[in-house]
């Protein structure tokens, strides 16, 4: 089989590169080791950057996304028992979020695919990525039925998550992996409940980090710091709803958090991670593939949309010129955003955690950056606009 830009991975990295490049009228392969409906159920990110969502409605993607998404217009930051709201709308003239789960981003995305007669095969394996330093590069797997196939490419996408096959394929010492791990981690659960705020809560407290969020007016979507080794045994529903509604508890005891039944409970270790250059030869690496960063910024997802867009733009340049000068680009051009992001997303981390050695010094830091931030105008400023996402290169 030959294709033009082979892809591994059916996440949001690359199933939307698949469609942006389909509307370049450009083939493409997608090649996933889930099932459709595993990639479909997968809860994750629900934060969508203001750009991401005028990238999805722009390329036909918006119309349940503009029915069913929740549109923020601000966060609050709340430490000392008391909230402060950064308005995101004020700050950044106009520009807002959208709350509105990855998994449902996945589905719209393979139904686009499957619409469009578009090449996505799931339940692949033993994918294995060849001659990436030629002209040629190909892929070879064993497809859903057991037959062992190879799939010949220009260009190889390697859109495979972090655990993924593509990075560990290029040749040792040419990429370099930089890497910083935190000493805890989020439990995260899923509730059959409505949201207690129509705005997501970043709490500092004294017991740890957590953070209220939301799916739809029915469903929340809450997090507690924890320790790294921490058994989902230790925690039943009563000791998180408990340990959610002492966190968040505000000074004046105007706070009630409404608990209800558990859809879904994970425990989630938190890393930042940057591999660099993103390219060898013909593969290019997008998305978690790439660089993790914590989940306190809500980025990941809107990365991987924001190195996509480059690869698809750099690609739709080669084949329509012949010219290589965007691909060669393309590393360059995405770390710029990577290592912003990566900024904000451990600033973010580091001034709403509790760090297992705090010591006074630190925790007095922490708490006039917090003051500093809800107080003066520039530093408002600063979260905000990164927070709804600067705009693409
Ligand atoms: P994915 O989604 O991991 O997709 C990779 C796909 O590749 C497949 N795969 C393979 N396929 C074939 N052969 C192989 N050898 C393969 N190995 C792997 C996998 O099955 C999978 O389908 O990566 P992608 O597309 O780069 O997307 C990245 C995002 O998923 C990720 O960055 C976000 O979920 C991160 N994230 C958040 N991002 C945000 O922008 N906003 C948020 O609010 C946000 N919250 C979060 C998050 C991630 C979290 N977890 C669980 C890590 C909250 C959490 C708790
Ligand atoms: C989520 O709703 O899953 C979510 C929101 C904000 C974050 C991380 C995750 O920073």
């Amino acid at each position: 089989m030959r294709t033009q830009v082979g892809i591994v991975g059916a996440g949001p990295a690359g199933l939307l590169l698949s469609h942006l490049l389909d509307l370049q009228g450009i083939e493409s392969v997608v090649l996933e080791s889930r099932s459709r409906s595993y990639v479909e159920a997968r809860v994750r990110a629900g934060v969508l950057e203001h750009g991401t969502v005028e990238l999805l409605r722009e390329t036909g993607l918006g119309d349940r996304l503009v029915r069913e998404g929740l549109r923020h217009e601000g966060v609050e930051l709340r430490f000392d028992g008391r909230g402060h709201r950064i308005d995101f709308a004020e700050l950044t003239g106009g520009r807002s979020i959208t709350v509105y789960g990855q998994q449902e981003v996945v589905k719209d995305l393979v139904a686009a695919r499957v619409a469009a007669g578009g090449a996505v095969l799931f339940e692949v394996s033993e994918v294995a990525v060849h001659d990436l330093d030629g002209d040629r590069p190909s892929i070879s797997y064993v497809d859903a039925a057991g037959n062992a196939q190879t799939l010949e490419c220009d260009v190889i996408a390697g859109c495979d998550g972090f655990h993924g096959i593509c990075r560990p394929s290029v040749p040792a010492g040419a990429l370099s992996m930089l890497e910083r791990v935190y000493p805890f981690a989020w439990l995260g659960i899923l509730a059959e409940t409505p949201p207690s705020s129509h705005e997501l809560i970043y709490t500092n407290s004294d017991r740890g980090f957590a953070l209220h969020s939301m799916r739809s007016p029915q469903v929340t979507r809450n997090y507690l710091q924890v320790p790294p080794d921490t058994r989902l045994d230790d925690w039943p529903d009563d000791r998180i709803w408990t340990e959610l509604q002492t966190r968040m508890e505000l000074a004046d005891g105007g706070f009630t958090l409404a608990a209800g039944p558990l859809i879904e409970k994970s425990v989630t270790a938190m890393r930042s991670f940057v591999v660099e250059p993103m390219q060898y030869g013909r593969l290019f690496l997008a998305g978690d593939s790439a660089h993790i960063v914590p989940p306190t910024g809500a980025k990941g997802l809107n990365l991987a949309v924001a190195d996509v867009r480059a690869l698809s733009r750099a690609l739709g340049t080669f084949y329509s010129t012949g010219s290589t000068e965007g691909l060669d680009a393309y590393s360059e051009t995405c770390l710029r955003r990577v290592w912003r992001v990566q900024h904000f997303s451990g600033w973010m981390t580091s001034m709403l955690h509790r760090f297992p050695d705090d010591d006074r010094f630190s925790g007095g830091i922490q708490r006039s950056q917090l003051r500093y931030t809800v107080s003066s105008r520039a530093a408002a400023t600063t979260l905000a606009e990164n927070y709804v996402g600067l705009p693409f290169d």
